[in-house]
C-alpha cells in the first residue's frame, strides 16, 4: 500500500515543481521594464530637447520643468496634457507609446508672443535605437 502513496507525493511534488517554473516564468515575463524616464524643460518658446526620441511601445516618463514662467504640455495623440508651474518643480507625465510615428508636442498655455512657435515633437520609432 506504500508505493500509491509515494506515487501521489511524488506527483504533488512535481505539481509544486511545475507551478513554480510557471510563476517565476510569469512575473519576469509579467515584469514590465522601468519607464524611460526623460527630463524635457520648457522655456520661452521652445522645449528642451525638441525631439524626444522613443520605441514603440515602450513606457514614457517625462519629467517636465519650466524654464521661466508657466506653460503647458500637450501631446494630444497619447492624451498628454499637463501644466507646468513656474518655479522649476518637475511635473510628471508618463504614458505608453503605443502607436508609430511623428506627433506634435505642443505649450497649451500662452505664455508670449512666440507660443505659437513653442513645438516639439515625439518621435516613435519601431525599431529599438541602439543603446550606448
Ligand atoms: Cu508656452
Amino acid at each position: 500500500m506504500s508505493a500509491p502513496v509515494t506515487r501521489g507525493r511524488r506527483r504533488a511534488a512535481w505539481i509544486v515543481f511545475g507551478a513554480c517554473v510557471l510563476a517565476i516564468g510569469a512575473s519576469s515575463a509579467l515584469q514590465s521594464p522601468e519607464p524611460r524616464e526623460i527630463e524635457v524643460v520648457a522655456r520661452r518658446y521652445a522645449f528642451e530637447p525638441p525631439e524626444i526620441e522613443v520605441t514603440l511601445g515602450e513606457r514614457v516618463r517625462l519629467l517636465v520643468r519650466s524654464g521661466d514662467g508657466l506653460h503647458g504640455l500637450e501631446i494630444e495623440r497619447f492624451r498628454v496634457s499637463k501644466e507646468i508651474p513656474r518655479g522649476g518643480e518637475p511635473v510628471v507625465i508618463e504614458f505608453t507609446a503605443d502607436e508609430a510615428g511623428r506627433f506634435p508636442i505642443l505649450c497649451s498655455v500662452y505664455c508670449g508672443d512666440g507660443h505659437d512657435e513653442m513645438k516639439g515633437a515625439l518621435v516613435v520609432s519601431a525599431r529599438a535605437s541602439a543603446q550606448p
